[in-house]
């Protein structure tokens, strides 16, 4: 045991207490993930000093015309990050939010599309479907028929002839998640932000609230009469709505806002 002057106190206690009273009244909470509450999973995020956009430009790997132009280079990019992101496991704020929407009263949305909300469910056996907003890195679609398939464990990206094809209709199949200028999937759009309107608290977690629409989702809340919660080392536009924020990384405020 650690002598009692080295003990860690919360940094942010009175803002976890406030937030765990909010928790405790609401009958309905949505909590809106970006990538922030997997980067201590070690999946890179997309802003920020250590950023994957700080390494490759947006408009030559996650944009519809980036894939018509060269789809060996998109495809070589992301059979990296699927590879990066298979060797990684949910992490304790996973776990957290898992927990939570396991008791039914939690609704989760991410705009991730690591699936590491999803593993955390399986392997909590809670039963909670996560809204991927941005789609899924192990899925694959076809650019031809729109057929969706479960992503292959490898992808050839030797040369355009390698890549993957269709087996419905030969056309080229293409990571099946949401790039810059493509349309979210309504259904799913449609139930987040219905979730959002009923929501008494929002928890606003690890996201930078810079992406449309995903960053508009917490405002239907707001509409509604309630109240925003944000979790996140840094402020975001969102920090000036929120009732609370707490600032800290989500694999630490999460356990301690559900336990
Ligand atoms: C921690 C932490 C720790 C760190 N714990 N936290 C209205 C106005 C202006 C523009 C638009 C608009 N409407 C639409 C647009 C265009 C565009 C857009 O929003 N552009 C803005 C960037 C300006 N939106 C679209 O194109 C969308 N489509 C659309 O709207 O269709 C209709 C339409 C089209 C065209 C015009 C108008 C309408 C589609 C957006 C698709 C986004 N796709 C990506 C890639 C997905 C696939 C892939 O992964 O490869 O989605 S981009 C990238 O950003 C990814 C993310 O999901 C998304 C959001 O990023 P996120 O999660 O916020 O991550 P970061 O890195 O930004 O932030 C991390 C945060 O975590 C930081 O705050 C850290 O502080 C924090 N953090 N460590 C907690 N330990
Ligand atoms: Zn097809």
């Amino acid at each position: 045991m650690g002598a009692p002057g080295l003990v860690r106190l919360p940094i942010v206690k009175p803002a976890l207490d406030e937030v765990r009273r909010l928790l405790r009244g609401a009958d309905r909470t949505l909590a809106l993930t970006g990538a922030g509450v997997s980067a201590e999973s070690g999946v890179p995020t997309f802003r920020g000093e250590e950023g994957l956009w700080k390494s490759y430009r947006p408009e030559d790997l996650a944009t519809p015309q980036a894939f018509r132009r060269d789809p060996r280079l998109v495809w070589e990019w992301y059979a990296w990050r699927r590879e990066l992101v298979a060797k990684c496991a949910p992490n304790a704020g996973h776990h957290a939010l898992a927990g939570a929407a396991g008791s039914g009263r939690m609704s989760v949305v991410t705009q991730n599309v690591d699936g590491l909300h999803e593993r955390a469910a399986r392997e909590a056996s809670a039963f909670s479907e996560t809204l991927e907003l941005h789609g899924s890195l192990f899925r694959d679609r076809c650019e031809g028929c729109g057929v969706r398939f479960p992503a292959r464990a490898d992808v050839d990206t030797t040369s355009e002839e390698d890549l993957p094809r269709c087996p419905v209709c030969s056309g080229l199949l293409r990571p099946d998640v949401v790039w810059f200028g493509e349309s979210l999937d309504q259904t799913i759009l449609n139930s987040a932000f219905s979730a959002a309107l009923e929501a008494d608290v929002c928890l606003v977690v690890g996201t930078s609230a810079l992406v449309q629409p995903a960053a508009s989702i917490p405002l239907a809340t707001l509409e509604g009469g309630g109240v925003l919660v944000e979790v996140n080392p840094e402020s975001t536009p969102l920090t000036a709505l929120s009732a609370v924020s707490v600032r800290g990384r989500a694999s630490e405020v999460l356990p301690a806002l559900f336990a």
